[in-house]
């Protein structure tokens, strides 16, 4: 089935535009876009320098953006040389391809952003704040790194990944936050039978996604499950926090359901993705557990649906 998730390459031509004295002006385009393989790496980053800002203290900043966190934002990384780049920082400030945004650090080293032209037409949804009357972003540099509880995660991630920031493990399975790509859903034996089909048609969809953006999948039976998938965090919620985090930041993190019922002798999924109102398809099947050769297969499809196209 085709996706629509977010693929970028290094390929978009990039426009800067100096600016006079206040900062430097910036059209976010898919060539800043970066998304980070293996954030644990620690030291491995291929971070982009394509806009460098100096600081008053000899440091050097580059922007760029990523949907890591499930929203296109601008993260930033610091360097003295212009080449060993320190780990990502997240900043939570939105971005949108093709917005024109001014970048400024100031006396104080404060960072701003803010919104500087909106195109006319701009088709595709956006995190909600950024359609919001706000324009300027600032960014304390020591907001930065907070991370109240050691975790790898800093304050500004776990708002936006619904993890405790006070609490290195939210789910308590002995992965720390910051090293955890299911932070919400500790690992399950004895998964019912429902739960090992929703499980394997989950992970099945994640796994034809080249993306890693973040993915919320919606809990059945209100209880969470941990997915694999090669890259990118997956956060397990039940119906109504999903209903809250849309609610909240808007439209743009994809969110994946797949409900399994009961029929005469197979199980019926109805799997949905959902990522805006022109994003979004899905599809109705019998599937069946062969015991033979110990796996699900799915026996017809009898319903499949997509929007936006
Ligand atoms: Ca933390
Ligand atoms: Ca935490
Ligand atoms: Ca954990």
């Amino acid at each position: 089935m085709k996706r629509k998730f977010y693929t970028f390459y290094f390929s978009g031509l990039l426009i800067l535009l100096l600016g006079s004295g206040c900062g430097t002006t910036v059209v976010v385009t898919n060539s800043m876009v970066y998304n980070f393989p293996n954030i644990e790496d620690g030291y491995d980053y291929n971070i982009p320098s394509i806009v460098v800002l100096p600081d008053n203290n000899d440091y050097y900043w580059t922007f760029f953006t990523s949907h890591y966190y499930g929203f296109l934002e601008y993260w930033l990384a610091f360097s003295k040389d212009k080449k060993n780049w320190s780990r990502p920082l997240y900043t939570g400030i939105p971005a949108t391809i093709n917005y024109i945004y001014r970048v400024n650090i100031d006396s104080t080293n404060n960072i701003t952003i803010s919104r500087y032209f909106r195109p006319s037409t701009q088709s595709t949804y956006t995190r909600a704040t950024v359609d919001s009357l706000q324009d300027t972003f600032t960014v304390y540099k020591s907001d930065l790194f907070y991370d109240l509880d050691a975790d790898g995660l800093t304050d500004l991630a776990e708002f936006m990944l619904r993890t405790d920031p006070l609490n290195n493990d939210t789910d308590g399975d002995g992965k720390s936050d910051g090293y955890d790509q299911n932070p919400l859903a500790a690992y399950r034996q004895n998964l019912s039978i429902h739960e090992q089909l929703h499980k394997f048609i989950i992970e099945s969809e994640l796994s034809l996604y080249t993306s890693d953006q973040l993915v919320i999948v919606e809990q059945i039976n209100n209880k969470p499950i941990e997915y694999k998938r090669s890259n990118g965090i997956i956060l397990s919620m039940p119906p109504d926090s999903c209903d809250t985090f849309i609610n909240l930041f808007g439209y743009g993190v994809p969110v994946l359901t797949a409900a399994v019922t009961d029929t005469l002798k197979k199980y019926k999924v109805s799997f949905q993705y959902f990522f805006d109102p022109d994003n979004a398809g899905g599809y109705d099947a019998l599937f069946d557990w062969d015991h033979k050769f110990k796996k699900w297969v799915r026996k017809k499809t009898y319903f499949q649906w997509e929007t936006g196209y």
